[in-house]
């Protein structure tokens, strides 16, 4: 692999451009695709207008998403190379926390990328990775994309399924096959957004932390409690919540109401 420059800690956008070369080391080495660096700049934007944070509607989202796994009978978490790039040890301590499957489920399909991805995930901890090679024997025939292809014991036969940073073809098609669809996404308006059972507006990096600490706390309540959490949320009103965030800042900064971060018009 090719010597990547270092980032210096002291950079204002240390944090951010970590994760680029974080990106760029998983595309060379066989993980991420093509495509996946492109998704990454498209969720830096809206992460700019979220403000780089964990808005409250992204909070109350994710409470309800931990409910839902909680109570899952039998939840999965879909695995991409950006994902798997970004955040493979809270894959992995999800996992355990919530008993749930760990799939690789690639857009972009190849066995070489399977196994590389699957490396990633055992290194950081996960016992057993679902969906590689032949055991994706199963097909989900509302989808057109190599998406389609999954596990019998994973994918295939769960109730729920946890989808970070997906393309919004296949949470169709898998709400259409009646499972429950819990997206991560950026972006409050992508198909994926507006079709999941529960969405997410969070950078994985960040939603993925809080997720398992609700699990813990959610586990420690009793099964009516949760059920509450889950009854109470609405999809719908919480993304129009995501939206009118981001409008009502964008205004606060176009009137100088909040400060603009002190790295706006710097290169990064
Ligand atoms: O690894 P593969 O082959 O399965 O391919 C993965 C990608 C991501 C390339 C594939 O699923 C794809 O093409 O996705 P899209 O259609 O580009 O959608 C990705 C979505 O994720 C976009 O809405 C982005 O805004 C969003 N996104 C990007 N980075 C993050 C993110 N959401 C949350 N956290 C991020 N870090």
């Amino acid at each position: 692999m090719k010597k990547r420059l270092v980032v210096p800690v002291t950079h204002p956008r240390y944090e951010s451009l970590r994760l680029r070369e974080l990106l760029v080391e998983q595309y060379e080495s066989g993980v991420v695709a093509v495509a996946g660096l492109i998704a990454h700049g498209r969720g830096e934007a809206f992460d700019y207008l979220l403000g780089e944070t964990l808005i409250p509607p992204a909070l109350l989202a994710i409470k309800a998403a931990a409910a839902s796994i909680v109570l899952a009978k039998h939840p999965v978490i879909s695995v991409n190379g950006n994902l798997a790039a970004l955040a493979a040890r809270e894959v992995a301590e999800l996992s355990s926390n919530a008993s749930m499957d760990v799939e690789v489920n690639l857009f972009y399909r190849s066995s070489e990328r399977e196994l590389a991805t699957k490396r990633v995930l055992e290194k950081a901890g996960v016992r057993k990775v679902l969906g590689v090679g032949r055991d994706a024997s199963e097909r989900i025939a509302e989808l057109g994309s190599e998406r389609r292809r999954v596990d019998p014991r994973g994918i295939f036969s769960a109730d729920l399924v946890l989808v970070p940073l997906e393309d919004g073809d296949r949470t169709e098609a898998l709400r259409r096959i009646g499972k429950k669809v819990v997206a991560i996404d950026l972006n409050p308006l992508s198909r994926t957004s507006v079709f999941a059972s529960i969405s997410i507006v969070g950078n994985v990096v960040k939603v993925m932390p809080k997720l398992i600490e609700e699990v813990k706390n959610i586990k420690q309540m009793s099964r009516e409690k949760a059920g509450d959490i889950i009854n109470s949320f609405d999809n719908k009103k919480n993304l129009e919540e995501c939206i009118r965030f981001i409008a009502h800042r964008l205004e606060q900064l176009r009137i100088g109401e909040a400060s603009l971060p002190k790295h706006i018009g710097e290169a990064d």
